[in-house]
Formats: C-alpha cells, sequence, structure tokens
C-alpha cells in the first residue's frame, strides 16, 4: 500500500496549525487547525482510559457545533469508527443503530436524545458501557452511573500519536435506509472517504482562500463527508450554522463566505427569500462556487438561481455507499441544468443495463460505481454486501441515463420504496413497519408524493379495521398518525397526507401496486 489516505488528512493541521478551520456562525468562536488537533487528541486519550481502542464504535449524535469536529478527529486520533447519526430520529432508529453497530460508547448532546439513551439502556442494561454528556446534556443533566462529561475527558493529556490505522481500517459508519424496514451501516474505510472528498473538492477548486458555508447537518456524506473532510483536506474555513435559514447564508456570504453547498430545498428557500429582496442577489453573487445535491435539481430553480444571483449551481450525484462520484464541470458554461455531469477521477461510474452491458445515449439503464470510493461492506451482513454488488461493480439502484453530450441524468430510484424528502433518505418500509403496528390499522402502504419543495411528500395508503373507525377521515387519521410515530421515527418521515382505502392494490400475485395509489397530486 503506496499512501495513507489519513496522513492527507492532517496536511494543514501539521502546516498550518494557526489557521482558522471552523468559525461558529453564532457567536463566531473560531477553532484553529492547531486547536482542533489538540483538542482531539485530549479527547482521544480520555475515550482510550473508558477502555476505547482501535476499530471499536462510538455512536455520535450530536447537533452541529464546534465540538463536532473535535469529537471526529478523536475518534480518527485513537483509530475508533466514527458512527454519525441523525439528531431527528427516534427510539426505533436509534436502538437498531445502537444494537446493529454494537458501539460501546455514545456521545450525547440535548436533553432530549440524553433521555432516550438511558431510557434504552434502562430497558437494556448491556445497551452502551459509557455514555459522553456534551452541549446542553452536559450543562443541564447530572450524571448517572457510566456517564461522563465530555469536558472531563478533554483534560486528558494529548495521546502523543496518533494510533495506526490502516487504509482498509473503517473510519465510519453512515446508516442508511433500504429497501427493508432497518437501516443498513455503511462501512466506510478511510481510502474511499479520503480518495472520494479529495478527489471531489480538488475538482471544485477549493483552496485555503475558501470560506465555505456549512448549513447541511453534520451526520451525512454531504455536510460531514464533504463539508467537513473537504475543509480539513484542503485547509479552508468552514462557517458552521446550526440550522440551515436562506437569510443567515446571505449573512455569511456578505461576511466573505465563497462557497455553499446545498439540497434542492435549500435552494428554494433561497429563490424564495430572493424574491422577497432581490438585492440579496447581489450579495450571493460575490460568492464563487454554489453546488447542489441529494436530490434532483429542478431546472426551473437552476434557472431560477441564475436569474438572481448570475450563479449556475453545480449539481453532483452521490450515496452513502459510494462517497460522491458523478459531478458537473467546474466552468460554469459546462454545467448542464438537468444534468449530474461525469464521474469523478477517483473512481469509475457507469450506466448499464439488467445484462451489464453499457447503455447507448438515451437508453434509461442503472449507475454502478466501481473503484476507491466505495464502501467496504454493510456491516455485519455479508448477504446485503454480496447482493449490492455485480462483477465488481456496487450497484445503486439509481436509474439514469446519458445525454447525446455523455452528461449522465439522473431519472429516478429504480425501487419505490425509497423515497427522499429534503434531501433526506426514507424507507417506505421502515415507516410501514411502525405504523401496521397501530391497533386499528389493517394495512398500509407509504409512497411518496411529487413536492416542489421537498422533492417527495410522505403519504401513507390505510385500510382501517372497524367500521366506526373508518367514519372517521383522512386528516382526523393524519393528526392520529401524527401522534402514533411522534417519537419512535423522526419528525420528517411523519406521513403529511393520509388515504383512507377499502383494499392496498396488489397484482395477481399479492405483490402491492403502489403507482395505483392515488393521492390525487
Ligand atoms: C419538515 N417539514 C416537512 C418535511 N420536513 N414537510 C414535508 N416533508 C418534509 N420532509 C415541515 C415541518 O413539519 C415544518 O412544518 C416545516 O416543514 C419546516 O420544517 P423544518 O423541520 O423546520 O425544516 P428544516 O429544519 O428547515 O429542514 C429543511 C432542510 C432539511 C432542507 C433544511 O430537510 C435538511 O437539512 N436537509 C438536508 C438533508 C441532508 O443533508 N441530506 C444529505 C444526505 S447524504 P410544521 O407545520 O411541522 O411546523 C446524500 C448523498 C448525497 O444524500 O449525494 O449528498
Ligand atoms: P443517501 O443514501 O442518503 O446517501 O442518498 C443517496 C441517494 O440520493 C442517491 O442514491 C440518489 O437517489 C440521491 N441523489 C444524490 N444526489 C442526487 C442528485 N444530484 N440528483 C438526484 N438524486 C440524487
Amino acid at each position: 500500500m503506496d499512501t495513507h489516505y489519513l496522513d492527507r488528512l492532517y496536511h494543514h493541521i501539521e502546516r498550518r496549525p494557526d489557521a482558522v478551520a471552523f468559525r461558529a456562525f453564532k457567536g463566531g468562536e473560531a477553532l484553529t487547525f492547531g486547536a482542533l488537533d489538540e483538542r482531539a487528541r485530549c479527547y482521544g486519550a480520555g475515550l482510550q482510559s473508558l477502555g476505547v481502542q482501535r476499530q471499536d464504535r462510538v455512536v455520535a449524535i450530536l447537533e452541529t457545533s464546534l465540538s463536532l469536529p473535535v469529537v471526529l478527529l478523536g475518534h480518527y486520533a485513537l483509530g475508533a469508527v466514527h458512527v454519525p447519526v441523525n439528531t431527528r430520529y427516534g427510539e426505533v432508529e436509534i436502538a437498531h443503530i445502537l444494537e446493529d453497530s454494537g458501539a460501546k460508547v455514545a456521545v450525547v448532546d440535548t436533553l432530549s436524545m440524553l433521555e432516550l439513551l438511558r431510557a434504552l439502556r434502562q430497558k437494556n442494561p448491556a445497551m452502551l458501557e459509557h455514555l459522553i454528556l456534551l452541549g446542553e446534556a452536559e450543562t443541564r443533566a447530572e450524571l448517572r452511573d457510566g456517564e461522563v462529561f465530555f469536558s472531563s475527558l478533554l483534560e486528558h493529556a494529548a495521546l502523543e500519536r496518533r494510533v495506526e490505522v490502516e487504509d482498509e481500517d473503517l473510519a465510519m459508519f453512515i446508516y442508511t435506509s433500504g429497501t427493508t424496514g432497518k437501516s443498513k451501516g455503511v462501512a466506510l474505510p478511510y481510502r474511499a472517504i479520503i480518495a472520494g472528498i479529495d478527489s471531489l473538492t480538488t475538482l471544485w477548486r477549493w483552496t485555503e482562500e475558501d470560506v465555505l458555508v456549512l448549513a447541511l447537518p453534520l451526520f451525512h456524506v454531504h455536510g460531514l463527508g464533504i463539508g467537513v473532510h473537504g475543509t480539513l483536506l484542503k485547509g479552508c474555513e468552514a462557517i458552521l450554522q446550526e440550522r440551515f435559514d436562506a437569510g443567515d447564508v446571505v449573512t455569511s456570504i456578505e461576511q466573505g463566505g465563497t462557497i455553499f453547498m446545498g439540497v434542492p430545498t435549500m435552494y428554494t428557500r433561497l429563490v424564495r427569500a430572493l424574491e422577497e429582496d432581490p438585492s440579496a442577489g447581489e450579495v450571493l453573487a460575490r460568492a464563487r462556487l454554489f453546488t447542489s445535491g441529494s436530490a434532483a435539481l429542478a431546472a426551473d430553480l437552476f434557472e431560477a438561481f441564475e436569474r438572481f444571483t448570475g450563479h449556475r449551481i453545480l449539481e453532483r450525484y452521490g450515496m452513502s455507499e459510494t462517497m460522491l462520484t458523478v459531478s458537473n464541470p467546474y466552468p460554469p458554461e459546462q454545467r448542464k441544468p438537468g444534468t449530474i455531469g461525469f464521474p469523478i477521477s477517483a473512481c469509475e461510474v457507469e450506466v448499464r443495463d439488467d445484462e451489464m452491458n453499457r447503455c447507448e445515449p438515451g437508453v434509461v439503464g442503472q449507475i454502478v460505481v466501481r473503484g476507491d470510493t466505495v464502501m467496504r461492506e454493510y456491516w455485519g451482513s455479508p448477504e446485503k454486501t454480496a447482493e449490492a454488488f455485480r462483477d465488481g461493480w456496487f450497484l445503486t439502484g439509481d436509474a439514469a441515463r446519458y445525454d447525446e453530450d455523455g452528461y449522465i441524468v439522473h431519472v429516478g430510484r429504480r425501487s419505490v420504496d425509497i423515497l427522499k424528502s429534503g434531501g433526506y433518505k426514507i424507507s417506505a418500509r421502515e415507516i410501514e413497519e411502525v405504523i401496521s403496528r397501530h391497533p386499528l390499522i389493517r394495512e398500509v402502504a407509504v409512497v411518496g408524493i411529487p413536492d416542489p419543495e421537498w422533492g417527495q411528500r410522505i403519504g401513507a395508503a390505510i385500510v382501517v379495521d372497524s367500521h366506526e373507525e373508518r367514519a372517521r377521515d383522512a386528516s382526523w387519521w393524519a393528526g392520529e398518525l401524527r401522534a402514533f410515530v411522534e417519537g419512535k421515527l423522526a419528525d420528517y418521515k411523519r406521513p403529511r397526507e393520509v388515504l383512507l382505502l377499502d383494499e392496498i392494490p396488489r397484482n395477481a400475485l399479492g405483490k402491492v401496486q403502489k403507482h395505483r395509489i392515488d393521492f390525487g397530486g
């Protein structure tokens, strides 16, 4: 093995310790590359004292703050696996991830998540050996058995050197929804993350001069993968915004931000803000680069944004399992709306038919990926891993075609059971499994309803048991389902519309035909 991928991540830490790496939008507090590394090594030493070793999994359920990159690099310093978890998840999702990852330790920063983890540990005392309390969880809660404050771990003497790791060692698990009810842990080695993000940010010409405006959540490959790792690899500064707000993005760009990355829902909101105040377009025009991904960017949204700001949004495509693999070219005039562009240099990407032949232009096939950016495995699931590959290619499940100029056009998901709303991936099966536990619901089918702001809205078609319950209307059931899934699943998975049916449409073999379920828009 000729490279140590992880060393690339420490290039700026070692050479430019006094440069700012991350800055909090609120309050303006800054963390230099040097201070970040120092704190991460202290935290790593603290974790070591708790018994965490190389390749042990540590679950991180963290809102955006300057502590988040410290936690990530602390895990890397120890060779432990960072398992980021969506902070909006509820009991069902969290319990599965804790169990499946076999994590010994979790770090948590809100009181509500702390309460949830405590309740889960009470039910199953074998779950997690230690809980680390950070942020609000640290300032507002009292320690119980098996719990420790983050700040006390930072008091340890810093690890003198990082624990040695191999390129194939696992850096992160990202839990992702599949066509079955339970999420799968995408096991990503250092090789995949660093090869993928380095190549992408080089293509996008990120440099030490750049200031990234980072308002994406930091637990997926978009915000955490590109945003945090790109900042470290290219030595730029990232302004961390706790949540996306169009006005805050404009403010950060006014203060010198040069790059913004968003999901299409964020661009819808930015365009709405520009319609209200077109003068903000002059501010946004000062930035260098706007990128979009995680869901399809509509061509009219691309055009509206260009009209207000002069910027042609650079759309790219990716997936937790493969990192980012396809991107429009950097030169603005070569960015083509409605396409995701060309394969990046770190991997091979093709559109292939079911016989694995490369598709001719215009013919719809599946995106397949091979090379350094691809995950090692689905954690603990050799069968699912084997099913996901064919002839050495990872099968993405995304339908696409080449256009006449060779640009790849994303057409949609091959499975109707995988949904995207606001850029979050959602398993219809997972929601169905939870709703079907409702005592009055006989059958349920969850579908994605096309939506101009969210990409898809969640709809639930239900068949209810008694005549009395059926008499209640769909809006009553929408409220009932909202209450029923609350706390169990992330809020964005809640059905927004409910349809009462006599039966769920099925074909002669009994298979549910979701395309026949019509929410009327
Ligand atoms: C929230 N609302 C929704 C909804 N989510 N309505 C319909 N569908 C949904 N999915 C409602 C809320 O209930 C609320 O209404 C109102 O909309 C505002 O909700 P919110 O929760 O305040 O929205 P907000 O927090 O602003 O979230 C929008 C967002 C967020 C776009 C900022 O969704 C987001 O951060 N998305 C990014 C996801 C991401 O990072 N994906 C990357 C995955 S990696 P009410 O009535 O309840 O008040 C990947 C690979 C790759 O995909 O290629 O990048
Ligand atoms: P995730 O599993 O959360 O990483 O989401 C990956 C999925 O997001 C891909 O399989 C695609 O379906 C979708 N996706 C990512 N980028 C794009 C894009 N530019 N256009 C359309 N879909 C996208």
